[in-house]
């Protein structure tokens, strides 16, 4: 009984976790050719995977601009202040860089009152929810 609790330990230890710099097998939900354990939004297709603000939430799923976990009012205060400027941290819509636009604020419509993510990774400087 000791031995196979044992066992089951060890193996839980060999083969529990992945290891760091593995190639990542899990699926590509959105069909972006990222796979979900390195997609930073797992659910929203965005195979250039940038992050503008570098807190591993790709910019498509991330309209959470004062990093509090939400997306409320205090972020379409920000988002309303920067429609029509080229600052990266407001593109919603690929390809990042270009204009923030309708497009940019229907994609912020859709994620209000939500939290930003889901991201399969956690490379950024803060860990996306
Ligand atoms: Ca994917
Ligand atoms: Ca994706
Ligand atoms: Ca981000
Ligand atoms: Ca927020």
């Amino acid at each position: 009984m000791r031995l196979t609790a044992l066992a089951a330990m060890f193996a839980l230890v060999l083969w529990g976790a992945p290891a760091l710099g593995q190639d990542c097998v899990s699926p590509d939900s959105d069909g972006d050719t990222v796979n979900d354990c390195e997609d930073n939004c797992i659910n929203v297709p965005n195979a250039s995977q940038d992050d503008s603000d570098g807190d591993s939430c790709g910019n498509v799923c991330d309209a959470d601009f004062d990093q509090n976990s939400a997306v409320a009012f205090s972020d379409m205060t920000h988002f309303q202040a920067n429609v029509g400027t080229t600052n990266a941290n407001f593109d919603l819509t690929e390809p990042i860089g270009d204009l923030v636009t309708m497009e940019d604020f229907n994609v912020f419509q859709a994620a209000y009152l939500s939290a930003p993510g889901p991201s399969g990774t956690t490379t950024g400087t803060v860990a996306c929810p």
